[in-house]
């Protein structure tokens, strides 16, 4: 299947030959991620992996998961780890020459775990490393939206939520299937809808307090705002269990880890760096 890559939103067709599955938050978790692939058997000729961005910062093996990105099973949106990365090296992509990391100190990079970075940057020659470069490339390309399947198969996969901008009541909060039919119709997303896409918590940060589904809205997957366990709000199914937390030996209540999830079956495993062991669960039905 190939990748169309330029556009903000881009559609697929559903998987006739295998399984999609949709992963949380990896921020650079790769052995989580491995350990739930040989759970789940994933047969990498047929099954896809669609993952709702924040690929890299805060864990141990960042651009082992950006590089998942030049695998043909892997599908990918931009989280705002992705777009703090390409907004500061917009300027180097243009002219190949990176004075020093020094400003990088402004992005808020750093303080939201991007400090390895550093690890890539080749002062003397003022570049990043060809490994870097390769995978910058490919984290430009990434679409804010992913439209897959058709009908009642028919999912999305967005990193924060697809919540209109303004304050609305509740009945009018999320876009719909016929916007987002629009915006594939013209090929981009409308102004403003992007840090909403990328940074919104309205729909996540107090789950439980809309619906679990929304007419007129097939359900869209996101990740951002890390959860005990998967759970649904306005036909958004949040996938992000919080892996990173997990790195630290700290007490928490609930299934933290990386999550993931099969997307037609609604069922998950989660893998923890806490224990080895892989949690199961189930959605109710909407
Ligand atoms: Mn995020």
């Amino acid at each position: 299947m190939k990748k169309n890559l330029q556009a903000l939103i881009q559609k697929l067709p559903s998987n006739t030959s295998g399984k999609d599955y949709v992963i949380g938050d990896l921020h650079g978790c790769f052995n989580l991620l491995e350990r739930l692939l040989t759970e789940v058997a994933f047969d990498e000729a047929n099954d896809r992996l669609f993952s709702v961005g924040d690929l890299a910062d805060r864990g141990p093996d960042p651009l082992l998961c950006l590089e998942l990105l030049a695998e043909p099973w892997f599908y990918a949106v931009q989280g705002n780890h992705e777009a703090m990365l390409m907004d500061f090296f917009q300027p180097y992509l243009g002219t190949g020459k990176l004075a020093s990391l020094k400003d990088v100190n402004n992005t808020g990079l750093p303080q939201y775990g991007g400090s390895w970075i550093v690890d890539y940057y080749l002062s003397e020659q003022e570049v990043m490393a060809d490994e870097f470069n390769r995978a910058l490339r490919r984290v430009l390309a990434l679409p804010l939206i992913l439209v897959v399947g058709e009908g009642d198969s028919r999912f999305h996969i967005v990193h924060a939520e697809l919540v209109k901008p303004g304050s609305l009541t509740s009945d009018q909060l999320v876009w719909l299937n016929s916007d987002i039919d629009q915006w594939l119709a013209e090929g981009t997303v409308p102004e403003g809808t992007r840090e909403r896409l990328l940074w919104g918590r309205k729909l996540m940060h107090k789950s439980g307090s809309f619906g679990r589904a929304q007419n007129g809205l097939s359900t869209t997957f996101c990740g951002h705002t890390p959860q005990p366990a998967p759970c649904q709000s306005l036909s958004h199914v949040c996938v992000d269990t919080g892996a990173f937390l997990t790195l630290s030996a700290r007490n928490l209540d609930g299934d933290y880890g990386l999550t993931l999830f099969n997307a037609h079956q609604s069922c998950w495993f989660t893998a923890s760096y806490q224990h080895e062991g892989i949690a199961r669960g189930r959605l109710p039905k909407t």
